[in-house]
C-alpha cells in the first residue's frame, strides 16, 4: 500500500493519508457525490490537514486531490467550489453548530454545549468564506502543494488548483471551468488575479467572463497546468514528483516557494520571506553569541564575526 491513513483526526469531508515512500501527504475532498464541492466543514478539515502536514518535519510536499469517482454516475471531481445546497444569506453555512477549530483536533462535539447544558461563547453559525483562509495556509505553507485533479475544478475549486504551487491534471477526465459569476460569486483575489499571472490577463478574463470548459491540454496549453498524464498514471506520477522534491534540499525549497510569492504578496510576502532569514540568522554563531551573552548577564562579542562581502 502507497499509503497509510492519519486517522487521529475522524474526518467526515476529506480522507488524510501519509505516503510510505516518501516524505508526502494526500489531502483529499471525499464527496465525489457532490463533485467534492466544500461546505464549511470540510473547510475546517482541510485547515486542521494542513496544518498538521505544515508541522510534519519531515513531509516535504503536500499532495490535493478528489477521491472519486462518484458511485452515483462514475464522474470525477477534483473539486466544484463552494456547496450551493448550504449557501445561506453571507457565505456556505454548517449544517449544524461550528466546530471549534481552534483545537484543531477535529473532533465533532457541539462546541455550543458545555457538558452541564449551559450555552458557552462557540461561535454563532454565521455563512463562512474561509476557504480564502484555507488559500492562504497553502500559500505559506513552507512545502510545494501540488493540486492533482482528476476531474472538475470548478469555481472555488479552480481557485484552489490555482493557488497551489503546481497543478498536475488527468489526461482523459480533467476539466477545468469557472462559474462564479454564473452563481454570483467572484474570486477577486488569487484565483482571478494570481491566474492572470499565470496565463496572461485576456485569457484570465476569458475563463471568468466567458466560462469556458477547459480540458487538461488546452489548460497546460494556456500555463495554468504543469503536466497531463493518463488517469491511471495521475497518483503515480504526483508521488514522483513529491519525491523529486524531497529529495531536494528543505531550506532552498522553501525560501524558494517565498520568493515566488514574495511579488505578488505585498509586505505580507516580504515578512513570510523575512522570517526565514532570520530563522536561518538564528542559526548562527554570531546571533547565538547575541542570546547567550543576554542570558549570561554580559556584553556580545562580535570580534570574530567578519563583515561579508
Ligand atoms: O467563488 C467562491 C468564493 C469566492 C470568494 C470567497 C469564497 C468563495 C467560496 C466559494 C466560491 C465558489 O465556489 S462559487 C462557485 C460554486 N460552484 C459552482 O458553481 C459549480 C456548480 N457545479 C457545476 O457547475 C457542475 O455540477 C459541474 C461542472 C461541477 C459538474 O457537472 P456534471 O458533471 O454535469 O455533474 P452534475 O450533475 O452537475 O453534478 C453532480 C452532482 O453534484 C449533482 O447533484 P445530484 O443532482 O446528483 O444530487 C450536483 O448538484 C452536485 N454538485 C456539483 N457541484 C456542486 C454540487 N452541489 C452543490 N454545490 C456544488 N458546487
Amino acid at each position: 500500500e502507497r499509503w497509510s491513513a492519519i486517522d487521529r483526526f475522524d474526518f467526515t469531508d476529506i480522507t488524510y493519508h501519509r505516503s510510505t515512500e516518501t516524505g508526502a501527504v494526500r489531502i483529499a475532498f471525499d464527496r465525489p457525490e457532490k463533485r467534492n464541492a466544500f461546505r464549511p466543514e470540510t473547510v475546517d478539515e482541510l485547515a486542521t490537514a494542513l496544518d498538521h502536514a505544515k508541522r510534519q518535519t519531515d513531509v516535504g510536499c503536500v499532495l490535493l486531490t478528489g477521491n472519486g469517482p462518484s458511485e452515483k454516475d462514475g464522474g470525477w471531481a477534483f473539486c466544484a467550489g463552494g456547496d450551493q445546497s448550504i449557501r445561506g444569506e453571507s457565505g456556505y453555512e454548517y449544517s449544524e453548530s461550528p466546530r471549534d477549530s481552534d483545537t484543531a483536533s477535529g473532533e465533532q462535539s457541539d462546541p455550543r454545549e458545555t457538558s452541564d447544558g449551559v450555552e458557552d461563547d462557540a461561535p454563532e453559525n454565521v455563512g463562512r468564506l474561509h476557504i480564502l483562509e484555507v488559500q492562504r495556509q497553502i500559500r505559506h505553507i513552507p512545502k510545494p502543494v501540488v493540486a492533482v485533479v482528476p476531474g472538475w475544478a470548478v469555481g472555488g475549486g479552480h481557485s484552489l488548483h490555482v493557488v497551489c504551487d503546481l497543478t498536475l491534471a488527468s489526461e482523459e477526465h480533467a476539466k477545468f471551468l469557472q462559474t462564479d459569476p454564473d452563481v454570483g460569486s467572484f474570486d477577486g483575489g488569487f484565483g482571478s488575479a494570481y491566474l492572470a499571472r499565470q496565463v496572461g490577463q485576456k485569457k484570465a478574463r476569458e475563463v471568468f467572463f466567458l466560462g469556458k470548459t477547459y480540458d487538461a491540454d488546452e489548460a497546460a496549453d494556456m500555463g495554468m497546468v504543469n503536466d497531463v498524464v493518463p488517469h491511471e498514471e495521475l497518483e503515480d506520477t504526483a508521488i514522483e514528483w513529491a519525491q523529486r522534491m524531497n529529495e531536494k534540499s528543505p531550506t532552498a525549497m522553501r525560501m524558494l516557494k517565498y520568493a515566488f510569492n514574495l511579488d505578488s504578496d505585498g509586505m505580507v510576502g516580504q515578512q513570510v520571506f523575512a522570517g526565514e532569514a532570520t530563522r536561518l540568522a538564528y542559526m548562527t554563531d554570531e546571533a547565538q553569541e547575541g542570546r547567550d551573552a543576554f542570558n549570561e548577564g554580559r556584553d556580545p562579542d562580535f570580534d570574530d564575526v567578519p563583515w561579508h562581502y
